[in-house]
């Protein structure tokens, strides 16, 4: 548990009105600052949940950037923003921290929506550094100067847009200063080649013992060393390259001056490396040494299971069971993808740093030499798939549908264009919850449909998305399997679910009740609230069919055409309706000349902030009472 300061002490972060007010402070009182805030974070997420790990880390580098810098007109980019909490409650959002996540409270990620201290919506990783460059070029161009910096962590630097920012950075020479907030994890330890050079740097001291020496030898020898040293220069460039560790030199060959490395829990440390930085021409890099969780006991053992994290309890760190009681479908297809690979060895398991979260972690274990982690690199785990598969694996992408948002020009021409064996499994797909905008996977239904070759299933319900990974996986073809966070009930009885054939037929959906009335046509997550929802208009005397359309793409039109006939069609979609399964419906009866009654339901054109995702879900009309009252509507308007 964090320290607890004396009760009747007032807390010194509950008169920060402002970030400047941290200039008043010297660094003891910063250093308690600290940990009023790490014992507010804890407090407030052992309720709501929350990016504690990350959080907690980067408190004194958010205290210590807030106490250098003097925002605004200074602009601080957080990447990703799940360490921004500190910084949340230094810029006016204490008094409503307790409703982080929260419907109608404070979003979990930065957001210029809710505070002009946040410079950017932050949320997704590795753009931070693009962001602020455009930031200071701006800057330049208006002729002013106020400083930029970006806060980006060791995974999120390794991502392909990072990379492409400081290819940039380098070549434009403009101020800028980029906060390395190294602590060795991603979601998990990090991986690639990157994180394998910072990780000899923590574990040697290199950087250290090399100035140390250099500093003695110095000492030692007065001017033969200096004549030494000048000749070096002349001949190296830089005389830093004689002890700076090899790391560096990447940046530093892309003349980004970087600055030794700091400890991430010094205040003072930090506010000197900063500020130096800062008073710096031209672009540097401060790289901070932080531990995940610091200064929680729960979190910095369990860094993993405190990066993204329910309610808990904040004495013990035991995290509060889910309420959640069917196994989700991100375990059945961990659980499906493993029975597959042992009966075919060309199947490899690829993740873009989310092994954890996309059901991986059985597969990583039993099959280590056919999983693959790319680290945050989106686009790369795509086009790596392409490569396998026409080397004659079988490649099953695990991925989020918000970061697939990353890779669609690769699925687009890498995948589809040629025609490779190429498995997407697109998980988080439709409502997110309490993650919020940023993480919506709203919009992959959309990008997908729209991909020429691509075959897209939505499973109803865990038995589904077994069969359709067996269907994908015999197939071929690029094809994508979407579904939602958490699970659901089986939708059939388990009877016909358990002799029912493994393979699916592309393109055939399935009725699950009939009716004459009006035919609801729902697909993946909306099936088992229409089928409740057809349940309640019979209570009302109303005849509802439910099918479940199962293919996104190709639709089944025969379906389409049959519930036509009723004179009232329902769309259900947990998907953006621009470009979603509603329009393609539309689309087929227009063709078929046809013209129903019709109301189409999903996610409206507009983000979605922060809620439960039965919130989120009910607020939109996408659960079974939403769905009756449309149909309801529907049938008043034309006269039933
Ligand atoms: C494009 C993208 N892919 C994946 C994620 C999921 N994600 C959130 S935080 C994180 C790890 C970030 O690690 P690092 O940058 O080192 O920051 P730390 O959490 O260690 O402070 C990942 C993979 C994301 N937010 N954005």
């Amino acid at each position: 548990m964090v320290a607890q300061e004396s009760e009747d002490r007032p807390r010194i972060i509950d008169a920060i009105m402002h970030p400047h007010d941290l200039k008043a402070l010297d660094n003891e009182e910063l250093d308690i600052v600290c940990r009023e805030i790490r014992e507010q974070i804890v407090a407030t997420t052992s309720h709501t949940g929350g990016h504690v790990a990350s959080s907690l880390g980067a408190v004194e580098t958010v205290v210590a950037l807030h106490a250098e810098l003097d925002c605004s007109p200074d602009q601080l980019v957080f990447d990703v923003g799940h360490q921004a909490y500190a910084h949340k409650i230094l810029t006016g959002r204490l008094g409503r921290f307790d409703t982080l996540r929260q419907a109608d409270g404070i979003s979990g990620f930065p957001t210029p929506y809710e505070s002009s201290f946040d410079a950017h919506p932050s949320g997704h990783a590795s753009d931070s550094l693009s962001v602020a460059l455009g930031l200071a070029k701006a800057r330049d161009l208006r002729g002013s100067n106020e400083h930029v910096v970006a806060l980006i962590g060791d995974a999120s630097i390794s991502g392909g847009m990072a990379f492409e920012a400081l290819n940039q950075i380098g070549q434009e020479h403009t101020r800028m200063v980029i906060v390395l907030n190294d602590n060795g994890m991603s979601i998990a330890p990090n991986v690639g080649a990157l994180a394998h050079h910072f990780g000899n740097l923590r574990a040697s001291n290199l950087y250290r013992d090399r100035r140390d020496e250099l500093r003695r030898r110095l000492a030692a020898s007065g001017t033969t060393a200096r004549v030494v040293l000048d000749f070096l220069r002349s001949t190296t460039g830089s005389v830093k390259h004689l002890f700076l560790p090899e790391y560096t030199m990447l940046f530093e060959q892309l003349d980004i001056t970087c600055f030794a490395p700091v400890d991430g829990h010094n205040i003072g440390a930090l506010r000197r490396a900063i500020r130096t930085a800062l008073d710096s021409h031209g672009p540097t890099l401060v790289h901070v040494m932080t531990r995940k969780g610091h200064g929680y006991g729960p979190a910095e053992h369990t860094p993993e299971l405190f990066h993204g994290v329910g309610p808990f309890d904040a004495t013990t760190g035991e995290v509060t069971p889910s309420a959640e009681s069917y196994p989700t479908f991100t375990d059945v297809f961990g659980a499906a993808l493993l029975t597959e690979a042992r009966a075919d060895q060309r199947i490899v398991a690829i993740t873009a740093g989310m092994e954890g979260g996309t059901g991986l972690t059985s597969f990583a274990q039993e099959c280590p030499d056919r999983f693959i982690d790319v680290g945050i690199s989106e686009e790369h785990a795509v086009g790596l798939a392409s490569g396998l598969a026409a080397g004659g694996c079988k490649p099953v992408v695990a991925i989020y549908s918000t970061f697939l948002q990353r890779g669609i020009d690769q699925v687009i021409v890498d995948v589809s264009l040629a025609k490779r064996d190429v498995v997407l499994c697109v998980d988080r797909a439709g409502l997110v919850g309490e993650d919020g905008a940023t993480h919506q996977g709203a919009f992959d239904l959309c990008y997908l449909r729209m991909v020429p070759n691509m075959r897209i299933f939505a499973p109803s319900d865990g038995l589904e998305l077994e069969r359709a990974l067996h269907t994908a996986l015999k197939l071929g073809g690029p094809f994508a399997i979407r579904y939602p966070k958490g699970g659901g009930p089986l939708v059939t009885e388990a009877d016909e679910a358990e002799t029912g054939e493994k393979m699916l037929q592309v393109g055939v959906s399935r009725e699950l009740a009939s009716g004459s009335d009006v035919a609801i046509l729902a697909l993946g997550s909306m099936v088992a609230p229409s089928l409740e929802a057809a349940r309640l208009l019979a209570e009302q005397g109303v005849s509802a069919r439910v099918v479940d359309l199962r293919w996104a793409k190709p639709l089944d039109r025969k379906a389409i055409v049959a519930a036509a006939a009723t004179g009232a069609i329902v769309t259900v979609e947990e998907s953006v309706l621009s470009g979603g399964v509603g329009q393609g419906v539309l689309e087929v009866l227009a063709q078929e000349n046809l013209s129903p009654a019709i109301v189409m339901l999903g996610l409206p054109d507009r983000f979605i902030a922060q809620a439960s995702r039965a919130e989120q879900l009910s607020g939109l009309g996408l659960d079974a009472q939403g769905i009756a009252r449309s149909a309801c509507e529907l049938l008043a308007t034309r006269g039933q």
